[in-house]
């Protein structure tokens, strides 16, 4: 038992670390780590297992710092617990330049950071994804493998974002009952008080999700410790509206905005010192709290060594599943699944759109990758992501490998990381590509996290046809290229579309989107490759010697490329098509090989069912480009081609006008 007496020490000693830390760096948020410190400390002391010298022990609870700003509050517990990883040097460089004590919690930094949050509400969403992932392995693996929660510390800003209302109903639908969130409930945000701008009911809100709710005095440690165990014995998700102040401890700063976001000064920063009777020099904790938070990092090591035992008792070949799917390898037998796929489809030479070539590559994906987990946003007859090995999962089943999302692709997004975080599962998602401006914020954390999450992104273009403009993307590839360590697939067919997945899937450390058409097309690449040609981002799919005329294209406008450069040979004009499924990929090739692709015809072209921009990288800025300047229309698809001038004959026309004029 810890005394309360030890407890407020205990709880102070993060209080201290981030208000010090802080000052030194003369930036960053003291208010939340101080007024949320009497939760963190019940939870880490007394309630959460893991272990810091196996900080990835896959059966770890989790816990998120859903409010990233509040950064301190998890260095001080890692440096606390004895996380190898935070050091106290690292908490005296806060916010420093390569320091793993980053402004806000960036995941790979430390060892102990699950996730990297700081646009409020993506944690809450990763922490859903986590608790799917958790149940849904414990589905499959049974509770001595995986049994764990996921706990989250959100604050207002986190539940005030729409992500918040997407990630809760769902986790409320799916029963997620290990999935335990704090809301700091300090009623004060940047500009002031929440009620400024907010009077919601957040507990009647979760309440009517499907959650359980508690509301508790967030100073009080028995409150706190009460609430944690009414919420694992609960058989839904649980918040607990804990009420703190912000900024606690400090003088006058506790319980206004004046805590949130700046460093406190040295005179409120003594006053908090004789407030909460802490003697000690900045940066300084007492060696018998050091070592009561010490002893508490090592709470959990006989479960972990229980676990390991378990594990190394289970079968062989679940064992070994179980790891290798841990350490994210794929398995042996998917490359030459891929192949033989390639080599069937090359006989068959299907013409079908390229969404319907996911499906059918995802057929022989799921056959033989058991923990793809596929879902739509509540499209799935159109995105193609369901198989026959994907049965859906429900609140009571979840031995599917199904996810509908329903209505919410940001919360998707959001979940998807968590589930990649989790490990032990590739998650796969449905969507229009018009949509991804809804998961973009999700997109880029998973990027910038350097994760495997996949993005099935259909309907890529006007050739969706009726639906129209507001269902049309135009400028979508341009910015989702535009992400760093984002894979942006077009594959023009069936053969492009299974080595763009097969791509995909290998990527271990980044997320990929897939453009993909409603349009039926051709099979371009008849010629049978053992070699993923995709792979180079762009290669010649019809070459020529001292091409005249070169032709850039990706997915559907491959097809209009192709008919392009019939025409233009029959004029007299020698050309070449090159295939440009992903630039990012290209970017990654020899100098040599990019020279060659790019190549020096008198004309080059490029055509995409979208906005030049980064088209210039393979035309030039003198390049001519057929695409589109503006918002798109509704119509049939072929006569919509037509009126934005989107055909081989357009291209023809502006190719032959170029020669023209180049000889006059
Ligand atoms: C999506 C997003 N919008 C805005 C911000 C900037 N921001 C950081 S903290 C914050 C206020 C959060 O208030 P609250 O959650 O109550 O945190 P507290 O004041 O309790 O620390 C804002 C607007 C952000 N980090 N993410």
């Amino acid at each position: 038992m810890i005394s309360r007496e030890k407890h407020d020490r205990m709880a102070n000693a993060i209080r201290f670390l981030s208000m010090d830390a802080v000052e030194k760096a003369k930036s960053g948020h003291p208010g939340l780590p101080m007024g949320a410190a009497d939760i963190a400390t019940v939870l880490f002391s007394r309630y959460l297992t893991f272990d810091p010298k196996k900080p990835n022990w896959p059966d770890r609870d989790r816990f998120v710092l859903s409010a990233g700003h509040g950064s301190m509050l998890l260095y001080s517990l890692l440096y606390l617990l004895g996380y190898d990883d935070i050091s106290l040097e690292d908490i005296k460089n806060f916010r420093q330049l390569g320091s793993p004590t980053a402004g806000h919690p960036e995941y790979g930094h430390a060892a102990g950071i699950e996730t990297t949050t700081g646009p409020l509400g993506q944690g809450l969403g990763n922490a859903v994804g986590m608790a799917i992932a958790e149940r849904k392995l414990a589905t499959e693996y049974g509770a001595e493998m995986v049994d764990h929660h996921t706990y989250v510390l959100a604050g207002d800003g986190c539940l005030m974002e729409g992500i918040s209302q997407e990630a809760i109903s769902l986790a409320g639908h799916l029963k997620l009952s290990k999935l335990i969130v704090f809301w700091d409930n300090n009623s004060i945000s940047i500009d002031g008080p929440v009620s400024l701008t907010d009077s919601t009911d957040q507990l009647a809100r979760f309440a009517a999700s499907g959650w359980n709710t508690l509301d508790i005095d967030g100073h009080d440690p028995d409150a706190i410790a009460q609430a944690i165990e009414a919420a694992q014995a609960s058989d839904k998700p649980t918040l607990i509206a804990a009420k703190t102040v912000i900024g606690f401890g400090a003088p006058n700063k506790a319980g206004t905005s004046g805590a949130h976001g700046s460093p406190l000064g040295d005179k409120e920063i003594a006053g908090a010192r004789a407030a909460l009777g802490w003697e000690e020099e900045p940066f300084v904790v007492p060696s018998d709290i050091l070592d009561a938070w010490r002893l508490a990092g090592l709470r959990s090591v006989k479960d972990r060594k229980a676990w390991e035992a378990r594990l190394a008792a289970t079968e062989n070949d679940i064992r070994m599943t179980f790891e290798r799917r841990m350490s994210g390898d794929l398995p042996g037998g998917f490359e030459p699944a891929m192949t033989a796929y390639k080599q069937k489809l090359t006989e068959d030479l299907p013409k079908v759109a390229t969404r319907k070539a996911s499906e059918m590559a995802l057929e022989i994906i799921n056959g033989v990758i058991p923990e793809t987990l596929g879902g739509s946003a509540d499209l799935t007859g159109s995105n193609n992501t369901r198989t026959s090995q994907t049965k859906a999962i429900t609140p009571d089943d979840f031995s599917g490998r199904y996810i509908h999302y329903g209505i919410r692709e940001h919360g998707m997004a959001a979940m998807m990381n968590g589930i990649a975080l989790h490990g032990g599962l590739i998650p796969y998602s449905g969507g229009f590509l018009i949509f991804s401006d809804y998961c973009r914020p999700s997109i880029r954390l998973a990027a910038l996290m350097g994760i495997r999450v996949i993005h099935v992104l259909t309907h890529d273009s006007i050739g969706l046809g009726e639906d129209g403009p507001t269902h049309q993307p135009v400028e979508h590839m341009a910015a989702l290229r535009a992400i760093p360590n984002l894979l942006m697939f077009r594959p023009a067919d069936a053969v492009e579309t299974a080595e763009c997945w097969q791509i995909a899937l290998e990527q271990q450390k980044r997320p990929s989107g897939i453009a993909l058409t409603r349009q039926n097309l051709p099979t371009v690449r008849t010629d049978f490759t053992e070699e993923n040609l995709s792979a180079y981002g762009a290669y010649d799919l019809v070459s020529a010697g001292d091409a005249e005329v070169t032709i850039f294209a990706s997915g559907s406008e491959i097809e209009i490329a192709l008919e392009a450069r019939e025409m233009l040979e029959a004029n007299g004009h020698t050309t070449r098509v090159v295939s440009v499924p992903c630039f990012e990929l290209f970017e990654e090739q020899s100098r040599e090989y990019k020279n060659a692709v790019i190549g020096d015809s008198k004309v080059k072209i490029a055509i995409e069912a979208g906005i030049r921009q980064g088209w210039d990288r393979f035309i030039g800025s003198d390049g001519l480009f057929i695409g589109m300047t503006g918002f798109g229309a509704s119509g049939p698809y072929k006569e919509l081609y037509e009126h934005f001038g989107i055909t081989a004959k357009a291209a023809v026309t502006a190719v032959e006008a170029r020669l023209h004029e180049d000889k006059a």
